[in-house]
């Protein structure tokens, strides 16, 4: 039984989804790998360290999800997502710790891609993020102008978020207030410092819901409101979109 949602036209929404948003599209989450990958920690490959200690391994790790990425499409939860953007305009905001990019292939347009983006690859010198569907498996791609090593454009663990992400997250959570509604959806809340929005969107007074097929003890606690299902079926029906 979903709760009813009552937005009234002063309501500003923040949502921050998981790696459970894709679940349904077929996207395997980290917990549901068991945080592991080829028998080794997604932290240790998903490094600064662990690109240095072997770049070939963490290039084949990305291919494997570029090529696993291209072919899954966004479900019914990405689309009720970008409904409920054009229902409530800049009222409206989006943070996806998920580089998949289904966000962007449903149509969400307000959205702020905090750990970065798996078609996207940088320069470790030079240069700025381009789109990249290529996969590399044989040898570490070089960069054209400065010879430096070409990396995904992805957070890795130990690294710092895009400050100018963050600052907009918090500008958000601070103009809205007591009328902030911030969402959870299909995240463990184990990764900071996105685990740390809602304890933020506490402080100014909002109010706060976490959607999970099976929500973590410690992360519910934190929230008003916990609904218990897969985002596919649960985000049409309490968005009403
Ligand atoms: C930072 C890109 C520090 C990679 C990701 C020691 C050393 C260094 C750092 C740390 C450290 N100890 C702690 C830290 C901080 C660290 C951290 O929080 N670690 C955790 C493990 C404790 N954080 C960082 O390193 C961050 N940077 O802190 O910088 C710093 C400070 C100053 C100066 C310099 C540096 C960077 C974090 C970003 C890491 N990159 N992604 C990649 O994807 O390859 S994180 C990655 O894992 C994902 O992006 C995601 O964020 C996270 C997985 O979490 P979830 O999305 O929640 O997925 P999960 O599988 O866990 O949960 C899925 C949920 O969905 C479940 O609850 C499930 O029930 C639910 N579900 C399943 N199906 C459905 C569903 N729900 C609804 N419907 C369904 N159908
Ligand atoms: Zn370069």
């Amino acid at each position: 039984m979903i709760p009813p949602l009552h937005l009234t036209g002063s309501s500003k929404v923040l949502v921050l989804t998981g790696a459970g948003v894709s679940a349904e599209s077929g996207v395997p989450t980290f917990r549901g790998i068991g945080g592991l990958w080829e028998g080794r920690r997604v932290e240790e490959v998903a490094s600064p360290e662990g690109f240095d200690a072997d770049p070939k391994l963490v290039w084949r790790f990305y291919s494997l999800r570029r090529e696993g990425a291209a072919k899954v499409a966004p479900n019914p939860g990405h689309h009720a997502l970008a409904r409920l953007e054009e229902r409530l305009g800049d009222r409206f905001l989006l943070a996806t710790q998920n580089v998949d990019g289904l966000h962007a292939r449903s149509g969400s347009r307000r959205l702020v891609a905090i750990h970065g983006e798996l078609f996207e690859t940088r320069c470790e010198a030079c240069s700025k993020p381009f789109h990249d569907e290529q996969t590399y498996f044989d040898d570490v791609p070089r960069c054209p102008t400065c010879a430096a090593r070409l990396r995904p454009n992805i957070v890795w663990f130990g690294e710092m978020l895009d400050p100018a992400h963050l600052s907009r997250i918090g500008r958000f959570i601070e103009t809205a207030g007591r009328d902030l509604v911030f969402f959870a959806v299909g995240t463990s809340g184990q990764v900071y410092p996105a685990a740390g929005f809602v304890d933020a969107a506490r402080e100014v007074g909002g109010q706060c819901w976490l959607v999970d097929v099976d929500p973590s003890e410690a992360y519910a606690a934190r929230f008003d409101h916990v609904v218990r299902g897969p985002s596919g079926s649960v985000l049409p029906a309490l968005f009403g979109v």
